[in-house]
């Protein structure tokens, strides 16, 4: 093993030592990867279970519900609400705001997540993943206003996801940096594999489901055809794509060699507001990528920085290698009518 991997643990008692990282949110973190960690069994031996397919239910988001999401969604549920800390969760798999706490906290934490993403990879053998976000309330919320929940991504103290893939892996960022820690089979310990994850500033990679290229807007077309002119065309380089249908499973490799993922709104989920969720994605995302050096925006705006009008409202999404996020930015600019 190279030097010490340090264990999750033994890591966030070290940021506590030098960041000052609340004790209750080193119990929630710990919560969250004891979640993370019995999914993660259940995605690998659902083939034997049988439980990979359909829950013949769709949530609130008018998607079929795997009877994976389903799970997913309990152990959060059941592992989060132990620390005594959770004054409310946010799932993408529930429609209501779960309050644990009729009288919320100065000090107490709002939790939202998407137990699983992806979910329709998994009959696919495809890397799937859990993604969450922490924001600490500074005053007492009123817990019979759903509004409460409604907190801007800047609110954050923590933020991650895990990918079940050919390994579980739990990254992390309490503010500090993003870290990634691989599950150990056999001891069951997340250990530091990956410190202190960087986005390089420039890539030659993108992310984006081409088959919608039609109904993109015109900064996002003008983006895509640029790249696929590759040297003949105004970039003067060679891109590559990738799309995995998994926004964990993109963001992991965006944070370990660079790239660009994009899911902008366009005319086919406008009226939506766009495909991706703002609250457990988008702004989970968008801390882990800022962490890491790189940027988070609609095209127009830093994610982090959205006002938020509902827990599940949907958002635009460009992210991962500064250099390029900037550029489509300059595009969204350039294409707006003079006013
Ligand atoms: P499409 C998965 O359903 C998800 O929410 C993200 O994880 C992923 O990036 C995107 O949707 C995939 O969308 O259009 O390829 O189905």
């Amino acid at each position: 093993m190279r030097e010490k991997q340090l264990t999750l643990r033994q890591f966030l008692l070290l940021d506590h030592r030098q960041h000052a990282l609340e004790k209750d949110l080193i119990f929630l973190l710990e919560d969250i990867a004891t979640s993370c960690r019995i999914i993660s069994n259940h995605v690998r031996s659902g083939a034997f279970v049988g439980n990979l397919g359909s829950a013949g239910s769709t949530n609130i988001q008018g998607e079929t519900q795997k009877q994976m999401d389903v799970l997913a969604n309990e152990e959060f549920v059941r592992h989060c609400s132990n620390c005594g800390r959770v004054a409310a969760l946010v799932s993408e798999e529930v429609d209501e705001v779960y309050w644990l706490k009729s009288n919320p906290e100065p000090g107490d934490y709002l939790v939202y997540f998407d137990p699983l993403d992806g979910s329709s990879n998994l009959e696919l053998n495809l890397s799937v993943g859990s993604i969450f976000s922490v924001v600490r309330i500074a005053h007492a919320i009123d817990a019979s206003d759903d509004r409460s929940v409604l907190r801007a991504g800047h609110e954050q103290v923590c933020a991650g996801y895990s990918v079940y893939g050919p390994s579980t892996s739990l990254v992390v960022t309490t503010g500090n940096g993003v870290n990634c820690f691989t599950h150990q089979q056999g001891t069951g310990e997340f250990r530091l594999t990956h410190p202190d994850m960087r986005i390089p500033e420039e890539t030659s990679e993108f992310a984006i489901n081409a088959s919608r290229y039609k109904l993109w807007d015109a900064p996002i077309q003008r983006y895509f055809d640029e790249c696929i002119a590759g040297r003949d065309g105004p970039r003067e380089k060679t891109f590559n794509m990738r799309w995995v249908a998994s926004m964990v499973a993109e963001v992991h490799r965006i944070l370990t060699r660079g790239g660009v993922f994009l899911y902008p709104c366009d005319d086919g989920n406008r009226t939506d507001g766009g495909k991706l969720r703002l609250m457990y994605e988008a702004n989970p995302m968008g801390m882990i990528i800022e962490q890491a050096g790189g940027a988070a925006s609609t095209g127009t705006e830093r994610i982090m920085d959205v006002t938020p009008t509902s827990h599940h409202q949907r958002v635009a999404v460009i992210l991962g290698s500064k250099s390029e996020v900037a550029l489509l930015e300059k595009y969204h600019a350039e294409a707006v009518p003079n006013q």
